[in-house]
């Protein structure tokens, strides 16, 4: 079984990811979780943070020379900003406490939520820890996955297909187009003309001190079909999915397939159809399900998608009130992103990532890549025979 922990707070010292289960001998290296950690730090539309940050994933434990052990993995994420912060968010008796205190909630955040939940009088106690930067251990912990599913030919491809009022016409391009356009974008929307129309609609926003949210989709080719199961709701892969990806800061809604539109369609327009032939197997020529029935893979590329609602960081204040001297204030703030739908895309791929790699070692199990590729095989031939 595939698990992981992350730790750390956005100005603390570090974020920590620990992954545990994953089989010895599947490739791994720092630079490789680097690049995935790069790709979401990039993007129009980032704040002042980002020029701080330069995030290398540093492997401490559970790889050598280059392959998993098949202990867990612990990798480190220093926090450049740490050094201009390390008197207020020290661990010890003598961190400067008094110093740099919320007291006023922002609307959207967890700030209230959290400090009453917690019994916190200082907001920062929540959001240090409720604030995106955690995103960065789920991408390093999530292309562990990553690299285990690269094993076994699944390819993912994340790409933004609306921010604010811009859609992307690229819903009809080949997930291998999609992701060598998104390649070249800075939003990682592999329709250039949208990619021009959402940075103006993302200078406007700024400039009007708003934030903007979005629809980012994730294409997963390569499933075989079986991962996951109908038996049980904990084994449904497309809850597991859903849930993985409802839980990355600011995502409020999810689809797989076509989604709502499902609840608008009849059922004769919803199904996707089944064939069979000598040399596809069974096969379908439509993929309304998202290569998901049942909670379990059907072979079809996977198709999910994500609404993430804009950053509630505004230059633009909101109406609020103060934590302890329940004063109405209006909220506003020094430094915050306009825009963070393509750096959610890239955390989306590493959420579903990990579950992939995590259903993988499920199905096929093993203590290592070579145990797990001959279960894959030996699968994989019964399904070509049935
Ligand atoms: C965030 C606020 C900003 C973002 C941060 C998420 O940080 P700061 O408060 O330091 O300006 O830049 O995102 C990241 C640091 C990151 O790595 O994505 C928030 O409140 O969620």
């Amino acid at each position: 079984m595939l698990r992981c922990l992350t730790a750390g707070e956005s100005h603390g010292p570090e974020l920590t990811g620990i992954i545990e289960g994953m089989p010895a001998g599947v490739p791994l290296t720092g630079d490789y979780i680097s690049a995935q950690l790069e790709r979401r730090q990039s993007g129009y539309g980032r704040g002042g943070r980002m020029q701080i940050e330069k995030d290398k994933a540093r492997i401490t434990a559970g790889v050598r020379g280059g392959l998993t052990t098949g202990a867990p993995i612990c990798v480190v994420i220093e926090n450049r900003d740490w050094s201009n912060w390390a008197e207020v968010m020290c661990s010890g008796t003598d961190a400067h406490i008094g110093e740099r205190v919320v007291s006023k909630p922002r609307p959207g955040h967890a700030d209230l939520s959290g400090a009453v939940k917690y019994n916190h009088r200082d907001i920062r106690n929540i959001l240090e820890r409720a604030s995106a930067r955690e995103t960065a251990a789920r991408v390093a912990v999530g292309t562990v996955g990553r690299a285990l599913a690269e094993q076994f030919g699944i390819e993912i491809t994340a790409h933004v297909t609306r921010i604010g009022s811009t859609v992307s016409s690229a819903g009809q391009l080949s997930s291998g187009e999609i992701r060598s356009r998104t390649e070249r974008s800075e939003l990682l929307c592999a329709d250039p003309k949208a990619e021009q129309m959402m940075k103006e609609e993302i200078d406007r926003a700024k400039k009007e001190g708003d934030s903007l949210g979005g629809i980012f989709e994730i294409i997963v080719t390569g499933v075989p079909m079986g991962l996951g199961s109908h038996v049980h709701y904990d084994r449904k892969l497309d809850g597991r999915l859903a849930q993985a990806l409802m839980s990355i800061q600011a995502i409020k809604g999810v689809e797989i397939g076509i989604g709502f539109i499902a609840g608008e369609q009849p059922g004769s327009e919803v199904h996707d159809e089944l064939f069979y032939d000598t040399e596809r197997k069974f096969y379908r020529k439509t993929n309304r399900a998202g290569g998901l029935e049942g909670g379990i893979t059907n072979g079809e590329p996977l198709v999910l998608r994500a609404v993430m609602k804009p950053i509630p960081t505004l230059y633009k204040p909101l109406q609020s009130v103060d934590l302890l001297t329940k004063q109405p204030y209006e909220a506003s703030v020094e430094r915050s992103d306009v825009c963070a739908v393509p750096a959610a895309a890239v955390v989306g791929e590493a959420a579903v990532a990990f579950e992939i790699g995590k259903a993988l070692i499920e199905k096929f199990g093993g203590d290592s890549l070579a145990e797990m590729q001959r279960n894959y095989q030996s699968y994989m031939e019964y399904v070509k025979q049935v």
